[in-house]
């Protein structure tokens, strides 16, 4: 098949899973093309089967807003018809969907029929889509979408509660590639980060409110009272600043590292021994996963699609949002006693195993085979 992906480029998890999905896709020998701003950060562009097309806006000053979506669905209808392309998929519904719509209503005038796949992946529904500014056009472009799929029961069910969706949506959730997540790094540099004696405990995230970066601070700081420990903050964004500021105020500036956007992540988590996302609202979590697949465990929020992804007591343990005493309790619990870590290690290795590429990825496979049976 010939498939066109569109997706946010950044550190975005929606961005991660779309060129994951890409680069699997090309690996059995579909074509695969990716259209958007800049070339996706995990993009590994070796492949001939892999084709990124840059979609650029010209700068003018009449208009106060650059008009990326005329952009992106002029881009779209170009690249479809130059490389016949069978299938679109965007990823993140605003303004995807609604440019992907655009598109395939311009190719309809030629004769050219585009199914495209819309997959919602969070923030798209719940925080940013739903707003009264959005809503009607999210609600359409989801509405005229060939096929919805959603990355957990529980983004379907916010979707479908917030929105007037007359479109079926299917379940997906986000993957893994557990062969290639680098569980048994060789060269994992622990004494980098810190001594023998301490524990490694990880953030990593966008650092917007949404990820509560000052409980991801708060429990640190209980746990550091109880063992010798170091925090590991990876990510950027504006509640950076304010959580630097809040360490420095607690006395555990030296305690915690900033180590700003990395794509190395698993180099990161290799070394870590807990992962901390005690997020206000999460549709399915997937630093969690990437964090469970090094044999991390997890100490999260019970909030949105993470309970489909960190099991209670076994990969981890899930508290109420803001609940930092209870969390703090469980971290410390986790990470107090070598055997019960070690254990809970082998836990969140085997339950990201679930989500494995290997289950995921054929199930997209067959969703475009039935699509185009269709046309
Ligand atoms: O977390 C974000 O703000 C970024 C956003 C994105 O575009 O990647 O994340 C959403 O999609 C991810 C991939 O499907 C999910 O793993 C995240 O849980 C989801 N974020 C939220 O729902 C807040």
């Amino acid at each position: 098949m010939k498939i066109a992906i569109v997706c946010y480029p950044t550190f975005g998890g929606s961005g991660v899973v779309a060129t994951e999905l890409g680069i699997a896709l090309a690996k059995l020998n579909h074509e695969v093309h990716f259209i958007t701003y800049k070339q996706p950060v995990r993009l590994n562009l070796l492949s001939p089967n892999i084709h990124f097309h840059e979609v650029t806006i010209q700068e003018y000053p009449l208009f106060h807003y650059q008009p990326y979506e005329l952009a992106l669905s002029s881009k779209l209808l170009g690249t479809i018809k130059k490389y016949n392309i069978d299938l679109l998929h965007v990823h993140y519904a605003i303004p995807h969907a609604y440019a992907g719509y655009m598109a395939k209503k311009m190719l309809e005038e030629e004769g050219i029929h585009i199914p495209m796949v819309t997959t919602l992946h969070g923030t798209d529904i719940t925080l940013v889509g739903n707003h009264p500014f959005y809503k009607p056009a999210v609600t359409f472009s989801i509405n005229n979408s060939d096929v919805v799929t959603s990355v957990s029961e529980s983004l379907k069910e916010d979707t479908l509660r917030l929105f007037d969706i007359t479109k079926k949506i299917k379940v997906v959730p986000n993957f893994i590639d557990s062969t290639t997540q680098k569980t048994s790094f060789t060269d994992c540099q622990r004494e980098l980060m810190a001594t023998e004696n301490e524990r490694i405990v990880t953030h990593i995230s966008n650092f917007r409110p949404v990820k509560r970066i000052n409980d991801v601070v708060s429990i640190f700081y209980n746990v550091q009272k109880e063992m010798p420990a170091k925090l590991l903050m990876v990510g950027d964004g504006p509640e950076r600043l304010g959580a630097e500021q809040l360490c420095r105020k607690l006395g555990i500036k030296d305690k915690v590292i900033f180590l700003g956007n990395s794509d190395e992540i698993d180099k990161i988590l290799c070394f870590s021994d807990l992962f901390l996302l005690p997020s206000e609202r999460e549709s399915f979590g997937l630093a969690a996963l990437e964090a469970m697949v090094n044999k991390v465990p997890v100490i999260s929020s019970n909030t949105g699609g993470i309970p489909e992804v960190n099991v209670q007591g076994f990969s981890g343990y899930l508290s109420d949002v803001g609940n930092v005493e209870e969390m703090s309790q469980n971290a410390i619990r986790i990470l107090r006693d070598d055997v019960v870590l070690e254990k809970f290690k082998e836990n969140a290795f085997n339950q990201a195993l679930k989500f494995d590429i290997n289950e995921i990825v054929p199930v997209y496979i067959s969703l475009y085979e039935s699509i185009l049976e269709e046309v």
